[in-house]
């Protein structure tokens, strides 16, 4: 039975050794364990809901106890919709201001894992919105900065790879792994101050512009397709709210040493675009700014994913208002951005009624939690944006060669497709 016994809400310490919750769902024949991501200070989306309760974990998790465990307790966990909504109910902001996005989000997410842990299904069957599934191609952080670097890093937050020729999953990720290890073997000969560091993500930080990074990815690319046949799709996630100063209307690149206007971001991104035939940008711009964004994807949104992180927050409400100005063709989907399965699941289905396509992500803190594997195959996403190395990263990877067991077929869909 799915109905649920006990819930216990626990302190744990994700990726980054910052403290965060873990919530465990124990029905009668069935368990769901879920530790809560975390954004980056500085990274973090500001219209995301907030992770906590103003006061902190603690307080979550004392009203996990108080007011959350009494009115879950004896419902189905395959209930998902009326447990979200309750979940709203005791929040009472509509935001998760007073509870958190993580606290929600962790148990939304526990309780679907329980559900299909009761039903003797995996995760991405329980999930499921028809009888096919599909596997997402990795996308993988290679050279990191922005927020996620230290020291002289570039100013982009991510400097990113797909192997969108890969014919199978396994070797999507393995492909990915062999990119990122030959960075750091050119890194090592292109920059004498480097030493190995990579950031929370697990991507290089070298003391290199973004323009740099991107020459190296750019070869190591070339060279490896050479080699394996595999092609491969290069992209930046620029998490611009960071670099774009308000009071000068710029966009600082302050390892670069150069400002940039509005205009000169999208002459500059235009000319990365072009040079090298970039088929992936996210957040190039600050989250107030549609238009500039639907200026880009008006350009190249045929032939690049113009991606929406903390433009749309993975909200249907932004997600709405960025799809009638045309400002993204490609939305980043995280579940705590939001605050529960039910809110994630309205605003993918608002992407793909109007063909916006979904990138599920990992967060810069993470934990073991592989949900995000079972939603890209379970929801059909085009992509999972992950790091390529680290055990939280690889818990996602692993996660989908072990569905590739279950579920068989391991092929990627052809590229032209997503
Ligand atoms: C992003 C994410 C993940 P963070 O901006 O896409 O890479 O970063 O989790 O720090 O917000
Ligand atoms: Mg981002």
């Amino acid at each position: 039975m799915p109905t649920i016994k006990n819930m216990l809400a626990r302190k744990v310490f994700d990726s980054r050794g910052v403290e965060t919750l873990e919530i465990d769902i124990i029905t009668e024949n069935g368990f769901g364990r879920v530790a809560a991501p975390f954004g980056a200070p500085g990274s973090r989306g500001k219209f995301e809901v907030p992770a906590y309760s103003p006061e902190g974990l603690n307080k979550s998790i004392e009203i996990i106890e108080t007011e959350i465990k009494p009115k879950i307790l004896g419902l189905s966990s395959t209930d998902q919709e009326r447990i979200d909504s309750i979940l709203r109910e005791i929040d009472g902001t509509n935001n998760f201001k007073r509870i958190g996005g993580n606290t929600s989000s962790s148990i939304s997410l526990a309780v679907a894992k329980a559900a299909a842990s009761a039903l003797r299904i995996p995760l991405y069957k329980y999930l499921a919105l028809n009888n096919n599934f599909t596997y997402p191609y990795p996308l993988g952080n290679m050279i990191g900065g922005g927020a996620h670097g230290m020291g002289s890093a570039p100013d982009m937050q991510e400097h990113l790879v797909a192997p969108i020729g890969a014919r199978n999953i396994e070797e999507a990720v393995t492909a990915n792994i062999k990119v990122h290890e030959k960075i750091g073997k050119v890194l090592e000969v292109k920059d004498l101050s480097f030493a190995g560091g990579m950031d929370d993500e697990r991507a290089w930080v070298a003391n290199l512009t973004d323009v740099e990074a991107l020459d190296i990815i750019y070869d190591v690319c070339h060279e490896a397709t050479e080699k394996t046949g595999i092609r491969f799709g290069i992209g930046l996630d620029l998490a611009a709210d960071r670099l774009w100063n308000p009071e000068t209307k710029e966009y600082e690149y302050q390892r670069e040493g150069k400002s940039r206007t509005t205009e000169e971001q999208i002459n500059f991104l235009s000319s990365l675009i072009e040079r090298y035939s970039l088929f992936y940008v996210e957040d190039a711009f600050h989250s107030d700014d549609y238009l500039s964004f639907a200026v880009l994807n008006k350009k190249y949104g045929k032939r690049c994913f113009i991606c929406a992180d903390d433009l749309f927050a993975s909200n249907p409400e932004r997600t709405k208002r960025g799809i009638k100005l045309n400002s993204a063709n490609a939305m980043i989907l995280k579940p705590n951005q939001v605050g529960t399965l039910t809110a994630t699941l309205e605003t993918f289905k608002i992407a793909q009624e109007n063909k916006v396509k979904v990138v599920v992500s990992h967060r810069s803190g993470e934990t073991y939690d592989a949900s995000i594997a079972h939603i890209a195959v379970g929801w059909q996403l085009s992509m999972i944006k992950t790091g390529v190395l680290g055990g939280e990263r690889l818990a996602k990877l692993n996660e989908l060669l072990r569905i590739s067991e279950d579920y068989g077929m391991a092929d990627l869909r052809p590229s032209p497709y997503f």
